[in-house]
């Protein structure tokens, strides 16, 4: 039983969020405007279904899901795309499978050192952020 995900996480670092932004296509003022954020996750289960949220003083993005069960994705405010995405366990990783027009993308969450991780790949570029829990 893998560590829990949930709760209220605020980022520590992160590394090549630039080139992740370049790979999903963000124009440069747009990425200017998203490398001085500071996000937070809210990551929160009820039952069988899942909610992440990414908030931010500029924008928030949120979605649902159910492990195991493909949905729609529509990632409003980020690259603005539609995505056939697909949530699973791998070990103690929630992994996620982004299929749309953007190749090899998706993500990955874990928890190693009481802190939240998460990979985030598109397209030969990865960026990896670290979470500390504050709720
Ligand atoms: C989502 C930044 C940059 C476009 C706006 C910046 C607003 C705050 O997808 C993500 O996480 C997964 C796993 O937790 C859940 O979706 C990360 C933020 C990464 C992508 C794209 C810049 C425009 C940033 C919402």
């Amino acid at each position: 039983m893998p560590a829990s995900l949930c709760g209220t996480w605020e980022i520590l670092n992160s590394t090549n969020l630039e080139g992740y932004m370049i790979a999903l296509g963000i124009g440069s003022s747009m990425r200017k405007i998203a490398l001085k954020l500071k996000q937070h996750k809210v990551i929160e289960q009820v039952n069988d279904k899942y909610v992440i949220k990414t908030l931010s003083t500029f924008r928030n993005y949120a979605f649902s899901f159910r492990v195991d069960e493909e949905f729609d994705e529509h990632t409003k405010g980020l690259d603005n795309r539609n995505c056939k995405s697909l949530v699973t366990w791998k070990g103690n990783r929630m992994v996620c499978i982004q299929n749309g027009e953007k190749k090899n993308r998706g993500w990955a969450h874990w928890i190693e050192d009481d802190k939240l991780h998460l990979e985030l790949y598109c397209e030969g570029q990865t960026c990896k952020q670290v979470f500390k829990r504050v709720a």
